[in-house]
């Protein structure tokens, strides 16, 4: 089962059900996915499971929109695996011990990756920067957290990012990582008691130019330096996400230099139990606001 977000064609209004096999289930009472993320884990898990009180139709029929919306925030973790670890040491000379100690220190890295309405969902474009040289995806398992701090789901999320804009002064962490095409996450969102031990999923990171695969790498979720529960834990210490909140989880994978995303790549990201998101790449603003247009 997974939670889906989608639209009917010729249809503006995003819907939310529930995806069995190639069949949705519409979630008639339901006016957006938020709404799923004010219930606790248990009332979640009843809910969705209740016999489907409207009709359903099938997957290829509907327009699948990214799992996030209203006012659910994205946020992103940081140096949570020895790969991003060692990738930022190397490509941040004069600030490299930050990343040592951060990698190292009780309380983790944790930023505020996006709004709602900026992430791109499965298929749609993300974007690299024109001020940037060295751009990269991060393939990433995203926790869905409710507002009572459960892990009510995961998700992948891409955490695209600009090497050369982070490495030139880590101060500079927010342009490197939040702009218009610097988030995608999708296609659904598996719910959580399906999935037998979230420490244990594959990820795989392809990267296709021109049809061939220019780069590709696979890890797994065992590899994570911290718990999920102490990511979360820390997120909401001083804070609260009445509407849920979107944690993605550090990248186990990082395309070593000078290797760096072009306009036109495709970048597909498999996360075992949770799903595939895939997402073409252009290069600038005016290039990611006539996509998505
Ligand atoms: O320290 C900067 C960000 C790190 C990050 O995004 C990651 O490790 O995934
Ligand atoms: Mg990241």
């Amino acid at each position: 089962m997974h939670i889906v977000r989608y639209s009917l064609p010729g249809s503006p209004d995003a819907r939310v059900g529930v995806l069995n096999g190639d069949r949705i289930s519409g979630l008639t009472d339901v006016d957006e996915l938020a709404d799923l993320w004010t219930l606790r884990l248990d009332d979640l898990r009843e809910r969705l499971t209740r016999p489907p009180a409207g009709g359903d139709l099938a997957l290829a029929d509907a327009q699948i929109l990214p799992p996030v919306d209203g006012r659910t925030e994205v946020w992103a973790a940081g140096v949570t695996y020895e790969i991003s670890r060692e990738a930022r040491v190397e490509e941040s000379e004069r600030s490299a011990d930050i990343y040592e100690l951060v990698y190292h220190a009780p309380r983790p890295e944790l930023f505020f990756k996006s709004a709602a309405w900026r992430v791109a969902g499965d298929g749609q474009p993300i974007a690299v920067r024109t001020d940037s040289t060295l751009d990269v995806p991060e393939p990433e398992v995203a926790l869905i957290i409710n507002a009572f701090g459960e892990i009510a789901g995961y998700s992948v999320c891409n955490d695209v990012s600009s090497r050369s804009i982070e490495g030139e002064n880590p101060l500079y962490l927010p342009q490197a990582k939040m702009y218009l095409g610097g988030c995608a996450l999708g296609p659904f969102v598996r719910p959580a008691w399906e999935v037998a031990d979230p420490y244990d999923l594959a990820i795989e990171l392809t990267i296709i130019r021109s049809g061939e695969v220019a780069w590709a790498g696979t890890a797994s979720t065992g590899q994570l330096h911290r718990t999920y529960d102490e990511l979360v834990r820390w997120l909401l210490h001083s804070d609260v996400y009445p509407h849920g909140v979107i944690l993605s989880t550090g990248t186990c994978l990082v395309p070593p230099a000078p290797f760096s995303l072009e306009q036109d790549d495709v970048v597909r990201i498999d996360i075992s139990e949770i799903g595939t998101l895939t997402n073409p790449v252009v290069r600038g603003l005016d290039a990611i606001k006539t996509a998505l247009a």
